[in-house]
C-alpha cells in the first residue's frame, strides 16, 4: 500500500487472497455462472462487485457521519459528468491496486484486460463535464461533505467512428451490460411538472472515493420515469400504443445527452432536462434538511450550491418557487435564502454559447417559474434604475429578458442576479468576464466576481494514467504528491542529475510505446516511438483551431518533399465534433485526408506520420496524455476559458506550444517561459482586430508558404481530386477567418521551428519536460476545490468516523 495513506484512516485493508475469493463468490452468487461459462466481462463485473463490497463501509459511514454531525454541505449541480471508468480509479483510491493485480493473477486473469472491459460512463461533452468529475474526486479526497447531482443519461456522448468520409456517429449504450457501481434509490424520487405533464425523477447513487481517506461521497443522478406505467383507460379500450405513450414520453427526458459542447439552444427537451434534474435535486435537499429537523428558511446554512455553468441556472427560479409555494416563505426571506445559497461558474466566452430560452417555450413548459423570473427582474431593474438613471441601454443589457420580436430569458443574467458569487475558470477568463461579457454586472457588484483557476485530479491523471511516472516520482520525491501536488517542486533538486534524466526519458518512452501499440492494434498504423509526438486532443471547434495545426502539417509535408531535413514527427489528433457542426466535421475530414496522403507517401516514411484517433474519451486520454511530447494549445486568444487537457499534458511532462489564452498563461508562469513555446496575438490584439475590422488577405499575401498550402488543399490533393470538398473551409479562412488563423500562422511556424531545434537536443528536452511536471503542482483540482470551499462555499472538511465496522 502506498506510504502516503494515513495509517489511522487506511481506507481499506484486504488481502489479494480475500479479493480472489470474493471474485469467485460473485461469479456464482451475482453472475450465476460457472468458471467455464464466464466471459471476460463477467470477470470484470466480479472484480467490480468485490471492490464495491469493500468501499461500502466507507460509503455508509460517510453518510452516517454527515447525518449525525449535521454538516454544512457543498452541492454541485451539473448537467454533465464525464466520469470515465471507475474500476482502476477506485482501486488506486482504496489502495488496492496491487492486491487486485495479484488476485487476478491467482485466478489466471489479467487486471489490465478487466479494466478495459468497463464501458465508460461518458455523461458529458468535454471540459465542463470532465471538470465536474475531477471536482467530485477532489471534494472526497479533501474530506468535504459534498453531493453531486446530475442526470443519468441512458445514452452518453455518442461514439465516433472515423472513415475516409470523416466522422460517423453511433449511440453509446453504456448501460447495456448493467452498471455495478450504481445503487438505485426508488424511495428517493420526486415529481416534476413540466407543461401539463408530471415526470418522476428516481435517484441512482454512485460512490465517489477520496484518495487515502474514508470519505466516500455520493454522485446522485436522476432517471426519469412516468408516474403511471400504463394508462388503463386506453389499455382497456384496446389502444395499447396510447396506453404506454406517456411512459415513453417521460422516459425520453433522461434518454440522451445533447452532444453539443458550448451548445446550440432552444430545444424543448433540453430545457425539460434542466428543470427536471434541478427540481429533483432541490427537492432532495429539502428532504435532507427536514431529516435534520431544520426549517426551509435555514436552507442556505445547510447547503452551498454551485451551478456548473447556466445549465442548472433555472435553480434560481425553482428554489424561489419551492420556498414561496411549498414552504410558504415571504418573497424577501425566500430571496435572501436563494442568493445566500447559490453561486455560479461560467465556462465559456463564446457569445453563442450563452444560453437563452424563448419566452414562448418557457411559458409553455414552466409558467410559474417564468412568473417568478419576471418578478425577480422587476425588482432587480427597479434597483438598477435608481443606480443608473437615464441609461436605458444599460438597463436593457442588465435585464433578465432580451427584448425584441422574439423575447428570451437570459440564463447567465439570471444566474448572476440570483447568486452570491460568479467566477471564471482561469485568470484571463475571469478578467474578460469582468471586462466584456458580464461588464455591466461587474460594475454593479464588483465583489461578487472572482476567479478560481481550474485543476485536474492527480489521482486519475497521474497515478492511474501514468503508473511508470508515479513510480519514478515515489522513488525520487516520495509519494506525498498524490495528496499535495505542490510536492512536485522537489523535482528541482534532480534536474541536473543525468541518471534521473535517463530514467525520466525511459518512463516517457514506455508511455509512447504503450500508445504505439494501441494505435497499431486498433488502427493498423505503426508509429515510431522515438519521433516527436505532437498531440491535439479535445473537442473539435473552430476556436480551438485544429485547422491551424492541420495547415502546419501540410506545410511540413511540402518542406519535406522539397528536401528540407526536419526531425521526425508524429502528429496525433483526436476529438469529437458536434454532429450538427458542419465546419468542425469538415476539419476532421481534412485531417483524415491529409493523413491518408502523408502516410502513403514513401518520401514521408520515418519523417512524418499523421493519425486521427477515433472516439476520444477519458480512457483514451489516460493512454494518450502520458505519451505527449508537444501539447497543442493553440486557441485564438480570448476564446478558451481555461482548458484542462493543457494541464494534464504538462503535468505528465509535455511541453506546450500555445497562445496566451485561458490557463496557458498560468501554465507558462508556473513552468517558466523558457519551457513553453509561445506564439500568437494576445486577447487584446484579437479584440482590436475585431473592433477595427479584420481581413485575412494581407496576412496571406505576405506569406508564400501559406498560399502554397491553401492551393494544394484547394487542388484536391487531399480529397482524391475533389476541388470542392474543402471549399467552405478555405473560403472561410481566406475571406473572414473569424478565428484569426491567418494572423497567427506565421508566428506559429516560428514557434514550431523552435520546437524542432529543441527536440534535436534530447537532454535539453528532457530538462524542459521535467520543468513542466515540476511546475504543475498548482493545477491540482484539490487546489481549485480548496479555493471554492474556503472563499465561496464556506464548507470545512469533516473526517469520516468508522461506525459500521461491527456490522
Ligand atoms: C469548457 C471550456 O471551453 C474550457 O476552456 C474549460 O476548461 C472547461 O469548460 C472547464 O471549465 N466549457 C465547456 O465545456 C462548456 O460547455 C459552456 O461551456
Amino acid at each position: 500500500m502506498a506510504e502516503s495513506f494515513r495509517s489511522s484512516t487506511s481506507p481499506c485493508q484486504t488481502s489479494s487472497r480475500a479479493l480472489a475469493e470474493a471474485m469467485q463468490r460473485h461469479l456464482f452468487f451475482s453472475q450465476a455462472k460457472s468458471p467455464s461459462l464466464a466471459t471476460r466481462h463477467d470477470h470484470y463485473r466480479c472484480l467490480a462487485l468485490a471492490v464495491r463490497d469493500r468501499l461500502l463501509h466507507n460509503w455508509v459511514d460517510t453518510a452516517e457521519t454527515y447525518t449525525q454531525a449535521q454538516v454544512r454541505t457543498a452541492v454541485y449541480l451539473s448537467a454533465e459528468y464525464l466520469l470515465g471508468p471507475h474500476l482502476d480509479n477506485n482501486l488506486v483510491n482504496l489502495g488496492l491496486r496491487q492486491e487486485a493485480e495479484q488476485a487476478c493473477h491467482e485466478l489466471g486473469l489479467d487486471l489490465e484486460e478487466l479494466i478495459r472491459e468497463e464501458p465508460e460512463p461518458g455523461l458529458g461533452n468535454g471540459g465542463l463535464g470532465r471538470l465536474a468529475a475531477c471536482f467530485q474526486e477532489s471534494m472526497a479526497t479533501l474530506e468535504l461533505p459534498a453531493i453531486g447531482y446530475g442526470i443519468r443519461y441512458e445514452f452518453g456522448i455518442f461514439r465516433q467512428q472515423i472513415t475516409t468520409q470523416g466522422q460517423q456517429e453511433s449511440t453509446d449504450s453504456w448501460l447495456a451490460q448493467g452498471n455495478p457501481w450504481e445503487v438505485i434509490r426508488p424511495e428517493w424520487s420526486y415529481p416534476v411538472t413540466i407543461g401539463n405533464h408530471t415526470v418522476i425523477g428516481v435517484a441512482y447513487d454512485t460512490p465517489i472515493l477520496g484518495y487515502g481517506v474514508r470519505t466516500t461521497n455520493t454522485l446522485r443522478l436522476w432517471a426519469a420515469s412516468a408516474p403511471e406505467a400504463l394508462d388503463f383507460a386506453s389499455f382497456n379500450a384496446g389502444d395499447y400504443t396510447k396506453a404506454v405513450l406517456h411512459k415513453m414520453q417521460s422516459e425520453t427526458l433522461s434518454k440522451v445527452l445533447y452532444p453539443n459542447d458550448e451548445p446550440e439552444q432552444g430545444k424543448r427537451l433540453r430545457l425539460s432536462q434542466q428543470i427536471f434534474f434541478v427540481s429533483c435535486s432541490l427537492q432532495d435537499m429539502f428532504r435532507i434538511l427536514r431529516g435534520q429537523g431544520l426549517p426551509a428558511r435555514e436552507f442556505h446554512r445547510k447547503f452551498a450550491v454551485q451551478l456548473n455553468d447556466t445549465h442548472p441556472a433555472i435553480a434560481v427560479a425553482e428554489l424561489m418557487r419551492l420556498l414561496l409555494d411549498e414552504h410558504r416563505l415571504d418573497w424577501d426571506t425566500a430571496w435572501g435564502v436563494t442568493t445566500a445559497s447559490l453561486s455560479y461558474t461560467n465556462h465559456t466566452l463564446l457569445p453563442e454559447a450563452l444560453e437563452t430560452w424563448g419566452i414562448d417555450l418557457f411559458q409553455q413548459l414552466l409558467p410559474r417559474q417564468l412568473e417568478i423570473i419576471y418578478e425577480i427582474n422587476a425588482r432587480f431593474l427597479r434597483m438598477a434604475r435608481i443606480r443608473y438613471p437615464g441609461q436605458p441601454d444599460k438597463l436593457a443589457r442588465l435585464s433578465l429578458i432580451e427584448e425584441g420580436p422574439h423575447r428570451k430569458v437570459r440564463m447567465a443574467n439570471l444566474a448572476v442576479v440570483g447568486c452570491h458569487h460568479t467566477n471564471g475558470v482561469a485568470e484571463l477568463h475571469s478578467e474578460l468576464l469582468r471586462r466584456h461579457v458580464l461588464a455591466d454586472f461587474a460594475e454593479l457588484w464588483p465583489d461578487r466576481f472572482t476567479n478560481v483557476t481550474n485543476g485536474v485530479t492527480p489521482r486519475r491523471w497521474m497515478a492511474v494514467a501514468n503508473p511508470a511516472l508515479a513510480n519514478l516520482l515515489d522513488d525520487v520525491i516520495g509519494s506525498h504528491w498524490r495528496r499535495d501536488l505542490t510536492h512536485l517542486q522537489a523535482l528541482g533538486k534532480h534536474t541536473g542529475d543525468d541518471a534521473f534524466l535517463q530514467r525520466w526519458r525511459g518512463v516517457r518512452d514506455a508511455s509512447k510505446q504503450r500508445l504505439v501499440q494501441h494505435i497499431h492494434q486498433t488502427q493498423g498504423i505503426l508509429l515510431d516511438h522515438s519521433s516527436l509526438f505532437d498531440v491535439q486532443v479535445k473537442r473539435i471547434h473552430e476556436y480551438k483551431r485544429q485547422h491551424l495545426a492541420a495547415l502546419h502539417v501540410v506545410e511540413r509535408y511540402l518542406r519535406l518533399r522539397n528536401g528540407e531535413d526536419l526531425p521526425p514527427r508524429t502528429v496525433i489528433f483526436g476529438g469529437k465534433a458536434a454532429p450538427g457542426y458542419a465546419m468542425a466535421k469538415l476539419i476532421i475530414r481534412l485531417i483524415v485526408g491529409i493523413a491518408e496522403i502523408v502516410n502513403m507517401d514513401p518520401a514521408m516514411a520515418g519523417r512524418l506520420r499523421v493519425v486521427f484517433v477515433p472516439n476520444f474519451s477519458v480512457s483514451l486520454g489516460q493512454l494518450i496524455y502520458p505519451a505527449v511530447d508537444l501539447s497543442e494549445q493553440i486557441s485564438t486568444a480570448g476564446k478558451e476559458a481555461s482548458g484542462t487537457g493543457n494541464m494534464k499534458m504538462a503535468l505528465n511532462g509535455a511541453l506546450t506550444i500555445g497562445t496566451l489564452d485561458g490557463a496557458n498563461i498560468e501554465i507558462r508562469d508556473q513552468v517558466g517561459a523558457d519551457n513553453f513555446f509561445l506564439f500568437g496575438h494576445t486577447a487584446e490584439q484579437i479584440h482590436e482586430f475585431d473592433r477595427m475590422g479584420y481581413h485575412p488577405m494581407p496576412w496571406i499575401e505576405k506569406d508564400p508558404i501559406v498560399r502554397e498550402v491553401i492551393e494544394l488543399i484547394g487542388s484536391g490533393h487531399f480529397s482524391e481530386g475533389d476541388r470542392d470538398l474543402f471549399h467552405p473551409l478555405l473560403a472561410n479562412l481566406t475571406s473572414h477567418d473569424p478565428f484569426k488563423v491567418m494572423a497567427d500562422i506565421g508566428d506559429y511556424r516560428q514557434a514550431q521551428n523552435h520546437v524542432d531545434a529543441c527536440w534535436q537536443d534530447p537532454s535539453r528536452w528532457a530538462r524542459m519536460s521535467v520543468a513542466n511536471t515540476m511546475g504543475c503542482g498548482f493545477f491540482s483540482s484539490d487546489r481549485s476545490i480548496q479555493e471554492y470551499a474556503e472563499r465561496i462555499w464556506k464548507v470545512a472538511p469533516v473526517p469520516v468516523e468508522a461506525t459500521t465496522r461491527s456490522l
